[in-house]
């Protein structure tokens, strides 16, 4: 989305043609506008008309918001805002509300707001959400009364009409997702959740509630400590340097500023950045802004008041080691670019965020010496440490072993030089390790055996992260480098797969990849080059027929199929009994095999998800352990 709203306002002006376009387009090419028609863009569907009623809220119209996911399959949402326009536009000669639901882009002119503060992450308006509907109806109170209109497949299917009275104003929009366009219809309630919560935080005191009448669930989400709050939230299973969030907060040139942050005991650096609500996870120049000035005033205190000497400076990984932060910001025109639209691109942002960053958080640090103290002694903590692991690193380039030229020995690389082309399999053993080198495609297919568990980087600095002789052979064959000297142009495989056995320990060392990869490489994991293989769990077979399930389900079904009786049913405990040509077949040609992607669907949730599962406290890996013993069979970031 760049900038949809602007730009199509304009044209509203030029061509009056294009605003009444109607909603075929969407229809005829739905990925266009919502992305996807998988869960994800099924999702967008319900943030696309809450973002609508948030809108309502930014421009203070609104408190209170409701949404429903009913046993029909359809949806609700209901806000207590100005209620969508009735009266009859005078150019079209149809109520406002039926323009903003049938045509393309009418919203941003028609409704008289200079811009939308507010947006889903296409922006593309609730009339895209009635197009890509079997129906939607929605009911408007305004002027005391109750009006109620129906579509179906975008199309009007009745007049607007008055059902009613009302004793305040607000809109209702119930929908049903239609089963032609998308390949799921089904909400998922934690997905639907996440996404209210995370509203909730970035709106401090708007309540979002969320009822599935499915299940009978309920929940109401309220945060009044704003961002805050949402650092609070995220810091619950780590050990915070001082009692509350720094909050910092202002305005400049209708930009909005919201930053909360608070340091941990922890070595990663976790900052949410956000415009308009949206999560930009490819971050921009407001994480660029905020970046700035956390080192300028730390070096700046610490200078000032003889913390360290004139000649000392404390890097940017310095500064941000351990910390927590929540960057928000609300700006009239965003301008979204990067990969997946998700990097602020706005200019004048940078310095806004960098000036209200720089002096409120020296205030704070005027009037609060002792956490100003606390910080910069972590920061100086982190940079000796990084001074060691700088030595430790050039030890080892001194070695050779960080150079792409000596490539570790097990590593049994492939032909092409084409990183486009080439794969690498992290292996799980030195058995399944020699299986897969034999089964491979030498061409294109490396193979990196991985001798028993790697360390968990969750717990440990940089410099003893470079001692593990493991992750530098990875690092390595990788070809990337980490941290500082990351660099995803040298990436010698766009296909980065891990394959570890389908028991307990596959499942751990999967989740001790996942981490390093999520804390150390994560450009990788958002390129979308970071794969799970997936080894088949059962080999059935009858006769000389052989069938192979991936799953439980699948076991159950093709045993069916191929008659019950007679059948040789084997459980594959681990990689290493398949011979080569088996795990060619089913887990490594690419013709045939299956494979996970790893994406990072909520950076928030992935980082609370490895921070339970690798982290120093015991007790809520116990409770998340318990609670999801299920789903880690196929773990998902
Ligand atoms: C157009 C104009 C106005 C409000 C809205 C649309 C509006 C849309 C949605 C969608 C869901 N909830 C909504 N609430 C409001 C401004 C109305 C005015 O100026 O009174």
């Amino acid at each position: 989305m760049k900038d949809n709203k602007a730009v199509l306002e304009s044209s509203y002006d030029s061509d009056k043609i294009q605003v009444l376009e109607g909603l075929e387009s969407v229809r005829k090419n739905p990925g266009m506008y919502i992305g996807s028609t998988d869960a994800r863009g099924l999702h967008h569907l319900v943030y696309e008309v809450v973002d609508n009623a948030v809108d309502e809220a930014l421009a203070g119209y609104c408190t209170t918001v409701l949404v429903f996911l009913h046993k029909n399959g359809a949806v609700s949402v209901a806000d207590n805002g100005r209620g969508i326009p009735v009266d009859i536009h005078e150019k079209y000669k149809k109520p406002g509300v039926e323009l903003v639901l049938t045509t393309l882009y009418s919203g941003g002119k028609f409704d008289g707001q200079a811009y939308k503060v507010s947006g889903g992450l296409h922006g593309v308006g609730v009339s895209c959400v009635n197009a890509l509907s079997k129906w939607l109806e929605v009911k408007v109170r305004r002027n005391s009364k109750e009006y109620h209109q129906r579509y179906e497949r975008g199309k009007t299917a009745t007049d607007l009409k008055i059902i009613g009275k009302a004793n305040d104003t607000g809109t209702t929009v119930t929908f049903l997702p239609d089963n032609d366009i998308f390949e799921t219809t089904e909400f998922d309630y934690d997905i639907v959740a996440t996404r209210l919560r995370e509203m909730a935080f970035l709106n401090a005191g708007l309540q979002i509630e969320l009822t599935d009448e499915r299940t009978d669930k309920h929940e109401v989400f309220r945060y009044d400590g704003g961002v805050s709050e949402f650092v609070t939230h995220i810091n619950k299973n780590k050990v915070p340097l001082h009692p509350k969030p720094i909050y910092l907060q202002g305005e400049k040139d209708a930009v909005q500023v919201e930053v909360a942050l608070q340091y941990t005991d922890g070595y990663t650096e976790n900052i949410h950045t956000f415009a308009n609500n949206i999560n930009t996870i490819e971050g921009g120049t407001h994480l660029i802004g905020f970046k700035g000035a956390l080192t300028r005033v730390l070096n700046d205190y610490g200078r000032k008041n003889k913390l360290f000497d004139e000649s000392f400076s404390l890097s940017g990984e310095d500064s941000r080691e351990g910390i927590t932060a929540i960057v928000s910001i609300k700006v009239r025109k965003p301008q979204f670019e990067g990969q997946t639209k998700s990097k602020l691109g706005n200019s004048e942002v940078r310095g806004i965020v960098e000036s209200i960053t720089s002096e409120k958080l020296s205030e704070f640090f005027e009037e609060n010496p002792p956490v100003a103290h606390m910080i910069i002694d972590k920061a100086m903590l982190s940079s000796k440490a990084r001074e060691a692991a700088r030595k430790a690193r050039e030890l080892t380039r001194r070695k050779g072993l960080l150079e792409s030229s000596a490539l570790p020995g097990k590593l049994a690389d492939c032909s092409t030089r084409d990183p486009s082309q080439s794969e690498i399999y992290l292996v799980e053993g030195d058995s399944a390790g020699g299986s897969a080198k034999q089964a491979r495609d030498k061409e294109f297919q490396a193979i990196l055996p991985l001798r028993g568990k790697i360390l968990n980087v969750e717990k440990a600095r940089m410099d003893k992260i470079l001692k593990s002789e493991e992750i530098l052979h990875l690092i390595t064959a990788v070809g990337t480098g980490i941290a500082e000297e990351f660099n995803i142009e040298n990436a010698r495989y766009h296909r980065i797969i891990l394959m570890t056995d389908a028991d307990v320990d596959g499942e751990h060392i999967r989740i001790l990849l996942l981490t390093f990869f999520f804390r150390y490489m994560r450009p990788l994991i958002e390129k979308g080059y970071l794969y799970i293989a997936q080894p088949p769990l059962y080999k059935i077979t009858k006769g000389k027929t052989v069938e192979y399930a991936f799953s439980e389900q699948e076991r159950v079904q093709k045993a069916k199929q191929l008659g019950e009786t007679g059948l040789g049913i084997q459980r594959y405990k681990g990689l290493g009994e398949m011979n080569p040509q088996q795990l060619w077949e089913t887990t490594m040609d690419p013709e045939s095999r299956m494979m996970l992607q790893v994406i990072i669907e909520n950076a928030v949730e992935a980082d609370e998800l490895f921070t339970i599962l690798m982290g120093e406290a015991v007790e809520p890996r116990k409770v998340f352990i318990e609670q999801h013993a299920k789903d880690v069979v196929n773990l998902d970031i």
